[in-house]
C-alpha cells in the first residue's frame, strides 16, 4: 500500500480491512415558519414558492400545516443559505406589512 491510501491498519496479515476515514459534514439548519392570526394563507403560498422553490400543490399543503400545527420545517439548508432565506422572509413579510415569522435552528 503505497503512503498516501487512507487504510493505516494493521490487522491480521493478509486480512483485508477497511478503515473508515472521519469526514466531517458541515452542520445543516431546519427553516421554520411559526403561524399567526393575521398573515393571508396566499401570501404564506407565495413566500413558499418565491423562496422555497415549492410548486403551488407543495406550497398551499406546507401552509396548511403551519396553519393547523402551529409551525413546520420548510427546508434544511447550510447556515448561511438558512440565514440568507430567513432575512429574505422576514424583509419580505415586513415589507408587506405582515407579522409572518421565519426562523432557523441547528439540526
Ligand atoms: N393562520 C393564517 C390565517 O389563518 C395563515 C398562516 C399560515 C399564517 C401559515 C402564517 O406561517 C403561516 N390567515
Amino acid at each position: 500500500m503505497s503512503d498516501d491510501d487512507q487504510d493505516d491498519s494493521e490487522g491480521a496479515p493478509g486480512v483485508a480491512t477497511k478503515t473508515r476515514p472521519k469526514t466531517q459534514r458541515p452542520p445543516m439548519y431546519k427553516v421554520m415558519l411559526l403561524n399567526d392570526d393575521y398573515t393571508p394563507m396566499e401570501f404564506v403560498v407565495h413566500i413558499l414558492e418565491r423562496f422555497f422553490g415549492m410548486n403551488h400543490a407543495q406550497a398551499f399543503e406546507i401552509m396548511l400545516t403551519v396553519h393547523k400545527k402551529g409551525l413546520a420545517v420548510v427546508g434544511v439548508f447550510s447556515f448561511e443559505v438558512a440565514e440568507t432565506k430567513v432575512a429574505q422572509v422576514m424583509d419580505f413579510a415586513r415589507r408587506h406589512q405582515h407579522p409572518l415569522q421565519c426562523t432557523m435552528e441547528k439540526e
